[in-house]
């Protein structure tokens, strides 16, 4: 049985690559809900009824368990899911805890999207493992736009970038977190303007990692052998998401339905 993977978009594949690392036995079905791209705006009952709906579909794939590659949906929906299915569910959270032990300058930003910054459970989060450390929040809702366009690159998308990440820098800020999953893709830009003394930490393989001792747990792990394919399925233009797809992830622009 697979493993079902699904974020708003494209950005749950920077997941699904650590997934894959970490579990390199495992048949992966990801659904990318592109035709409702973002979900960073939106209520969060909008995200519960979607996540509900791509559940379910990932259930009639035959998911054995469900990695919610979007702190977004995490934030607003994984609560519900938990509720409503009995599967595991593995959800994404800002790395504020690792983020807090790093830092030197007691300075952390947290770059995410407007939806994951003002949910509960990003203000219990804080309140667990912010304290010692200021943390400046930091919603960038342009840059999922960059990363579902394929624009990695462009002059415009290190403008963008600089808008959110230089008043951090100015701030003090020596570690920011990528708290949304579509931001690992512009990790070499964000790189390039934050500096090298300035740490960037993202969730990826720490959810692998968990998700591979929910399976161990209860006893889904795949036998070790070469998988069969993997299958990518979106609700937007496949056509319109291959270009940039083919950077991502080459065999997931193969699989695409
Ligand atoms: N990739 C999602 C996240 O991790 O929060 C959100 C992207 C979006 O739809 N705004």
């Amino acid at each position: 049985a697979p493993v079902g993977v699904f974020d708003s978009g494209l950005g749950g594949l920077s997941v699904l690559r650590d997934l894959r690392r970490a579990l390199p036995h495992e048949r992966f079905v990801y659904v990318a809900d592109s035709g409702h791209v973002p979900y960073g705006e939106k209520s969060e009952v909008y995200i519960r009824t979607r996540s509900t709906l791509i559940t379910e579909f990932l259930l009639t794939q035959g998911a054995k368990l469900i990695v919610v590659a979007c702190n977004t949906a995490t934030a607003a929906a994984v609560n519900h899911l938990r509720s409503r299915f009995t599967l595991p569910i593995v959800g994404m959270e800002p790395a504020v805890k690792p983020a807090a032990a790093a830092t030197r300058s007691g300075v952390v930003g947290v770059l995410a999207t407007t939806g994951t910054l003002s949910s509960v459970k990003f203000a219990a989060l804080l309140a667990r493992f912010g304290r010692g450390v200021r943390v400046l929040t930091e919603p960038c809702p342009d840059w999922v736009e960059l990363v579902e366009h394929g624009e990695f690159d462009s002059p415009q998308a290190r403008g963008v970038i600089a808008r959110h990440v230089e008043p951090l820098l100015a701030a003090g800020a020596d570690t920011l977190i990528l708290g949304c999953t579509h931001y690992p893709f512009l990790r070499p830009l964000i790189a390039e303007i934050a500096g090298p003394d300035v740490a960037l930490i993202d969730t990826g393989a720490a959810v692998a990692r968990q998700t591979h001792r929910l399976l161990s747990a209860h006893g889904l792990l795949a036998a070790a052998g070469t998988p069969p394919e993997s299958a990518f399925y979106t609700s937007g233009d496949c056509a319109r998401l291959q270009p940039v797809l083919r950077r991502l992830c080459g065999d997931c622009a193969a699989h695409m339905h």
